[in-house]
């Protein structure tokens, strides 16, 4: 697979619908407009940018897109279960997961820019479309391997792993017209978990998902927790790698600017050396920066957060590698 700078697609992605705040939808801009693709063409990416995905045409209510939007007809989406606005984080997720597994296909590597963390859902499945031995890495302090019937929030970003995996309840339309359960318990390892649902942690347990929790990071040191993290999913450095790095699996000191932030994160460095490291093993074939959200905090934070969210991306592209 991919080795060196080659060509990255920046793929962003506008979307609030996969939680309730508004504004999260701004980031992929606030990322390209804090000058994002040259800092990947300086360290040497061939960088492939078409502009933000559209989705304004998706013929839902969408919060992105208040009223009838274009004149089009726009239809209701009442919740599904639990699930709210089910048929517009489907068809958002089916539309974007296309554009990803045809850059993958391309031989690009996929850089997501969320957009709330529903959007994993297409950007695991794009490159699991390419790739089928790819291996997750899941940053973020929370699992978001909620199912339809063990959400309390119904927020359908705190549930794309267990789409993924296929879990019970997670075969139901419209999901089950496009996504296929493509990941094992075994495919994935989670940094920097500290916010879990009761029902989530009995779903990591029976399914003996691998979790580096803050605690592992405070008692081993990320170094020891990504080599070990490494070496659980991809043990002989030979799997390709999605990093699925979330920006509130960082302190809010750090990137403040989310939607769901939860104290006691990842430092700087250590948010940082975990984009390196796996830079540094040659396997990556997809990135996701999610749930930037420049219309939360202050000046400051915002300021703070999109200035991670870039320098996050370019760690993971090999800002650091000589
Ligand atoms: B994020 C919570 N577990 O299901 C839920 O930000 C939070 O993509 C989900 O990690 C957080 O609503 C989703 C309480
Ligand atoms: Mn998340
Ligand atoms: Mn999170
Ligand atoms: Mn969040």
């Amino acid at each position: 697979f991919l080795k060196g700078p080659g060509t990255v697609a920046v793929v962003g992605c506008p979307f609030s619908g996969g939680q309730g705040k508004s504004g999260v939808d701004l980031g992929p801009n606030a990322l390209v407009e804090r000058g994002l693709l040259s800092q990947l063409s300086e360290l040497g990416w061939n960088v492939h940018y078409e502009g933000p995905a559209e989705f304004d045409d998706i013929p839902y209510i969408n919060p992105n897109q208040p009223g009838a939007s274009n004149g089009r007809e726009v239809l209701p989406d009442p919740d599904i279960g639990k699930m709210k606005k089910p048929r517009l984080v489907s068809a958002v997720n089916q539309r974007a997961m296309g554009i990803i597994r045809d850059h993958a296909m391309e031989g690009r590597l996929p850089l997501t820019l969320g957009g709330d963390h529903s959007l994993a859902m297409a950007t695991v499945s794009g490159i699991k479309a390419k790739y089928p031995d790819a291996c997750v890495v899941w940053v973020d302090a929370h699992a978001d391997i909620n199912t339809p019937a063990t959400s309390d929030s119904g927020n359908i970003h705190g549930m794309p792993i267990s789409f993924l995996l296929g879990l019970p309840g997670t075969d139901v339309a419209p999901f089950s017209d496009w996504i296929k359960p493509c990941l094992k318990p075994s495919d994935i390892v989670y940094i920097g978990l500290r916010d879990l649902d009761v029902e989530e942690k009995k779903i990591l347990r029976d399914l003996g998902i691998k979790c580096f929790t803050m605690h592992e990071v405070d008692r081993l040191g990320v170094g020891e927790v990504v080599k070990k993290a490494l070496k659980h999913v991809n043990p002989k450095g030979e799997r390709p790698v999605h990093l699925s790095f979330d920006v509130d699996a960082c302190d809010p000191s750090v990137a403040g600017s989310t939607g769901t932030p939860v104290r006691g994160g990842l430092t700087f460095r250590e948010a940082h050396y975990i984009c390196e490291a796996i830079a540094e093993t040659g396997c990556l074939v997809g990135l996701d920066i999610m749930e930037v959200n420049p219309a939360l905090g202050d000046d400051k934070s915002v300021n703070e957060t999109v200035a991670v969210g870039c320098s996050l991306a370019r760690a993971a592209l090999g800002e650091t590698l000589l």
